[in-house]
């Protein structure tokens, strides 16, 4: 028997919808649904699915370690056992040491973000280990202490108009379908506009569609925004009518930006002169326009006043809420959804007790990983435990080496995972994880107008459970009055508002507030504010911030060198001549995920460094020969591939390569990781703790008589 059944993929972020095609109870196959907002289109990654699912590598059964920690010896166990000793540790940890004892966390958003958070707020812990510092947390907190919300572009046009000008800032839009963003929505948006100008040091795939590409040296964000503040203000182009009602501080903004010139901003950024000048005319006269910042200018020392400075870009041109530049859209009908992992809070002086909270004042109620990890590996940490959903730390956050030891002298590790990661090698009870094409979920990423139905297409293998089971049967023993009898309650009450159970949801495939339903503007409306305003304190979007004041940070907008540079480190450039820049996804790779599948691995069987054909030949290395990256912390190797679209002195490293197939339980995670060769020593961003993972420096060499890892 053959049935088709519309869902939404969650093998990324996610968001795309798809119809799965079952015949005699096996998947056969998979294709986007034309009828969804993602209008049919998906990836290599989400068509893979297929050999996820049956991958002889996926947990089954619980299981608790048996012998010594990363020993590889595993016993299997039931659910009852492995829930009961999870939530009895938690419990045990909370009486001895109190709720800061544990940390919950887990890896990039992939569709459970509010469970954790739900999780951790109602254990009453202020600690996660999680990425968001270097990924997107400082985006939407400095989004949300600006203009008193998160903003985000307008691809729709439902207001009438598009973008006219857009710019792309450090992120590959068109390939990873990042938090809650999706290529096909920027990709048609590209249509109408006029002007793309893409900030990235290198010129990607999308640069032949821009008009000006600004190839900024890595790290060095903050002073290209503010060059071009610098020229928008001081050519008086910038939006008057929207500057005089909407905006605080611009007197003082404009003060600031003095100091940066373009002829000063071309000699930091390299970007040449005219350039800078070009970009902010074409910005600020070719209105609307929207900005799109990635990850690159988050995993930075300098994050937040990066960011800043992007935003009040935004905000001077008149960029925020009009129809084609950057809106905080109007939720679903069923309201926030991550909302119900706010809802639930811990208790504010749990909160205020939190390790280096009062070093990194901006993500109030988290930790800081690197913080955390120190203390772990000198022995003066009060985490003693950590419960994590997926995610691979080993891999995803600075300094590998140092992220093990850390860990490793945790008391207790618990893990809902799909396959034996490095993680889960040293973990002390693993528990099997589903896979979205065996679970019925809420898809919710951060853009907010639109969820998906998540509908189960076939059963899990062996014992695995869906990951909301796993999130609600903890969170029952643990504190029960914040969790449901069963999962599929909790599903049905995320849906409450919408006055619709997850059954009907399923059938309808998606919610989306689109077209006339969405609403720009919304600061000349009671939406926000009655009477008006944004929701800041000032009721004024904030150029100058009376937030980051209050806690002591500089509320304007300022560059600051990255920590290991050309300039900050010139003695340490002698030996490591090199810019060592790490990320710049590949559409088929999700961090650390996917190398196990041979229809994926195919397309790319070794990990990748970029290199300029300069720079190669001056070290003898060709197109696929494997080369020696080296930073001060060590050092990995990858396979050269010639990229002549950048500066000769960058070099890019992919993120994440892992290798699954090897031995446990290292897997050979120091032999290609980006992570291996970064720093957890700082400087650290002020407010937001986040690293510099794009402007550090290194050296590179051929490895001689080996051709593979
Ligand atoms: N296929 C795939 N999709 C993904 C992911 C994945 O691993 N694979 N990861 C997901 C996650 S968690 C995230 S956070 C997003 C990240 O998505 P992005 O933010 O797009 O991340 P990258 O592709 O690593 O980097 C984007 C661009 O930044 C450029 N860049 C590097 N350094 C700098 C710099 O200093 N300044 C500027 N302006 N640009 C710079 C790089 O050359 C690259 O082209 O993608 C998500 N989507
Ligand atoms: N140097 C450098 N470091 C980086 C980055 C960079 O660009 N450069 N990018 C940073 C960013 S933006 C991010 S977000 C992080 C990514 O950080 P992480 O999210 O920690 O990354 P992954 O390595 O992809 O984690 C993958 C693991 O999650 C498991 N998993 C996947 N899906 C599920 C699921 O549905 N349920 C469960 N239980 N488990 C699942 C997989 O099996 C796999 O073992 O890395 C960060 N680190
Ligand atoms: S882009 Fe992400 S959600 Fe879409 S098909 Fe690929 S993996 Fe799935
Ligand atoms: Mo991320």
């Amino acid at each position: 028997m053959k049935k088709v059944i519309q869902s939404t993929c969650v093998s990324c972020h996610g968001g795309c919808g798809v119809l799965v095609t079952v015949e005699n109870g096996a998947i056969t196959y998979i294709e986007g649904n034309p009828g969804s907002p993602t209008r049919g289109t998906m990836c290599a990654k989400g068509l893979a699915s297929i050999q996820h699912i049956h991958h002889p590598g996926r947990v089954t059964h619980p299981v608790k370690r048996a012998g010594q920690r990363g020993g590889g010896k595993w016993q299997k166990i039931t659910w009852e056992e492995a829930l009961d000793t999870i939530a009895g540790k938690m419990k045990g940890y909370i009486e001895k040491y109190g709720a800061n004892s544990i940390a919950i966390s887990q890896g990039t958003g992939r569709g459970y973000n509010r469970y954790t958070a739900r999780l951790k707020n109602s254990v009453g812990t202020a600690h996660t280990l999680g990425p968001a510092y270097i990924c997107f947390f400082p985006y939407l907190i400095t989004s949300a202490i600006t203009v008193g919300e998160k903003l985000f572009c307008d691809y729709h046009g439902w207001g009438g108009k598009f973008p006219k000008t857009q710019i792309s800032w450090g992120r590959q839009n068109e390939i990873n379908n990042a938090d809650g963003e999706m290529a096909v929505w920027f990709l048609n948006s590209l249509k109408h506009a006029k002007n793309l100008i893409l900030v990235d040091p290198r010129a990607t795939a999308i640069a032949n569609r821009a008009n000006l590409w600004l190839p900024v040296r890595p790290g060095t964000d903050a002073a290209l925004a503010l060059g071009m503040l610098n020229v928008i203000i001081n050519e008086g182009i910038y939006d008057k009518e929207f500057v005089a009602n909407w905006t605080y501080g611009f007197d003082k903004l404009a003060a600031r930006v003095q100091e940066y010139s373009p002829e000063k901003v071309a000699e930091i950024t390299w970007v040449p002169k005219e350039k800078i000048i070009q970009g902010a005319r074409m910005f600020a006269l070719d209105t609307p326009g929207c900005i799109q910042v990635g990850e690159a200018v988050v995993a930075s020392s300098n994050s937040t006043q990066t960011l800043r400075a992007i935003l009040c870009l935004m905000a001077v041109t008149g960029n925020v809420e009009k129809p084609g530049s950057m809106v905080d859209w109007v939720p679903t009908e069923a309201g926030l959804i991550e909302d119900f992992g706010r809802e639930i809070r811990p208790p504010k002086e749990n909160l205020a007790s939190a390790i280096a909270g009062d070093t990194f004042r901006l993500p109030i109620g988290r930790s800081h990983p690197d913080t955390v990890l120190k203390q772990l590996r000198e022995g003066n940490c009060i985490i003693k435990m950590l419960h994590q959903s997926g995610g691979n730390p080993l891999f995803s956050l600075p300094n590998s080496r140092n992220v093990r030891e850390g860990l490793l002298n945790l008391e207790f590790i618990s893990l809902a995972e799909q396959f034996m990661s490095p993680l889960a090698e040293i973990s002390d009870v693993v528990l099997p994880a589903a896979h979205w094409l065996e679970e019925d979920a809420i898809w919710d990423e951060h853009a907010r107008f639109m969820i998906g139905a998540v509908n189960k297409v076939v059963d899990p293998p062996g014992e695995a459970w869906p990951i909301a089971k796993i999130y609600n049967e903890i969170g029952k023993r643990v504190a029960p009055q914040d969790w449901f009898d069963t999962h599929e309650q909790m599903l049905d009450y995320q849906l409450r508002k919408a006055h619709i159970k997850f059954e009907e949801f399923k059938k309808m495939g998606f919610l989306a507030r689109t077209g006339k339903d969405q609403q720009y503007e919304k600061h000349k409306t009671d939406y926000w504010v009655k009477g008006g305003g944004f929701p800041t304190p000032t009721r004024k979007v904030e150029l100058y911030s009376t937030v980051l004041e209050k806690l002591g940070y500089d509320p304007l907008p300022h560059y600051k060198e990255p920590g290991e540079s050309y300039y900050s480190t010139p003695e340490l450039a002698k030996e490591y001549p090199l810019i060592l820049n790490t990320g710049g996804r590949i559409p088929f790779y999700f961090h650390s995920q996917y190398t196990n599948l041979p229809w994926i691995r195919e397309l790319q069987p070794h990990p990748r460094v970029q290199i300029h054909p300069d720079t190669a030949a001056q070290h003898g290395i060709e197109e696929g020969d494997w080369v020696w990256i080296e930073s001060p912390r060590g050092r990995i190797k990858q396979t050269a591939n010639l990229f002549s679209g950048m500066d000769p002195r960058i070099i890019v490293v992919q993120n994440s390569w892992s290798y699954p197939e090897k031995p446990g339980p290292e897997q050979d995670f120091l032999v290609s990781n980006a992570n291996a060769l970064t720093s957890d020593e700082g400087p650290f961003d002020p407010a937001c703790g986040s690293v510099d993972l794009r402007a550090l420096l290194c050296r590179i060499y051929k490895v001689e008589g080996q051709n593979h890892a």
